[in-house]
């Protein structure tokens, strides 16, 4: 390669430094080029569909963006997607901080694009916009994943309102299918309802879970156990082997104690270990039983129907509460009656009829 003697000063730092030999101009270049134009919403969803990444992630940016022109560009690509995405299994996964939901998508994810698949990791987290987003810390435990080429992880979107974060994670799916995509991992933290969002967005519902010392069934909230298409014991391994080995019999037992689920599926508790790689292989092997199942009895498509149509009322929904309140004139009447209630002047009733009357 050519010597730089275009700055032979004295000041120059990198004097008698050569150029790097990996660094390859012309896709500097490509990439310079696409920093410096801004593509037109149709360019960038033919880049999508052709597979192409920087695209993809520019355009879930705008998915993100609260700015309306972004929204604006971001619709006319989400309408060009459309009809490239839905070929995907979309798989939830949740559990408690420090359950190894990313040890166990590292492993898992990892697993998945040595048998060919794409994945693409996105996470929901209520908590984001506080942590600015915990997956970019998880990266570091996603290092395998992370330098995949057949793999894209991508870090929760941040939003003042779970409806709203849970909106931006949809359209990103649908973006990342278009994209060729055909494994869509869904991350959440089993607090809050996130879950219940998350839950709204997938095919397949896994949750991860630890064995305890005894009582295994304490402290689980009722209605994740009821989403749950699988319970996986993660941490089977050493001396905690036993205590797993112990908690699937319970959870197995407890399982048989809920109703039917309309997907005609009995859900399964199986073990791993994230950490060493055990037991990934048999997970992969009962979603595929999941679906092969659903898709026989129709549940699968009717069950994304049923979520297409939630998505829509609770978009109808999100949409009017923040035109309503985002109104200056709405502010203001708020502001004043919530004074009046204050002082007891008037009654929760009669101001929500007077503000709603405008
Ligand atoms: N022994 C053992 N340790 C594990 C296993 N999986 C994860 N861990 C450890 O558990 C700790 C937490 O794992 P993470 O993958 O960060 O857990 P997480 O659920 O993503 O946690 P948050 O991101 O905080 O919600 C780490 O120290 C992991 O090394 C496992 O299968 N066996
Ligand atoms: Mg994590």
């Amino acid at each position: 390669m050519a010597k730089n003697t275009k700055s032979s000063s004295a000041l120059h730092e990198k004097k008698g430094v050569s150029e790097s030999e990996i660094t390859n101009k012309d896709s500097i270049e490509t990439i310079k080029n696409r920093r410096r134009h801004k593509p037109s919403a149709e360019v960038l969803a033919q880049g999508i569909i052709k597979g192409d990444i920087t695209y993809l992630s520019r355009a879930i940016t705008l998915v993100e963006s609260s700015n309306p022109l972004h929204l604006e560009k971001a619709n006319t690509i989400i309408k060009h997607c459309l009809p490239y995405a839905n070929k995907s299994v979309r798989i939830g996964i949740t559990g408690v901080p420090g359950v190894g939901k990313s040890t166990f998508i590292e492993a898992f994810g990892s697993q998945l694009t040595t048998n060919g698949k794409k994945v693409a990791v996105l996470a929901v987290d209520p908590s984001s916009s506080l942590t600015k987003g915990s997956i970019l810390g998880d990266k570091t435990r996603m290092e395998d994943l992370v330098k995949d080429p057949n793999a894209f992880i991508r870090p929760s979107p941040s939003g003042s309102s779970l409806g709203g974060v849970a909106r931006k994670t949809r359209e990103t799916i649908i973006l990342c299918e278009a994209a060729g995509f055909d494994t869509i991992i869904i991350e959440t933290v089993g607090v809050g309802q996130s879950e219940t969002a998350v839950h709204s967005m997938v095919d397949f519902f896994l949750l991860l879970k630890l064995a305890g010392a005894g009582d295994e069934l304490q402290g689980i909230k009722r209605g994740i156990i009821e989403m749950a298409d699988t319970i996986v014991i993660n941490k089977a391994d050493g001396d905690n082997l036993k205590a797993a080995k112990l908690a699937k019999v319970e959870f197995n037992r407890a399982l048989h104690l809920y109703p039917a689920k309309a997907s005609g599926w009995q859900p399964k508790v199986t073990l791993c270990s994230a950490l060493q790689q055990e037991g990934i292989d048999a997970i992969w092997d009962i979603i595929n039983d999941y679906v092969e199942a659903t898709q026989k009895n129709n549940y699968f498509e009717h069950h994304r129907n049923e979520q297409n149509k939630f998505w829509l009322l609770q978009t109808i929904e999100d949409r009017l509460k923040s035109d309503f309140f985002g109104d200056s004139k709405i502010k203001e009447a708020l502001k004043s009656q919530l004074e009046l209630i204050e002082n007891g002047k008037t009654t929760p009733f009669a101001a929500a009829e007077y503000i709603l009357s405008l």
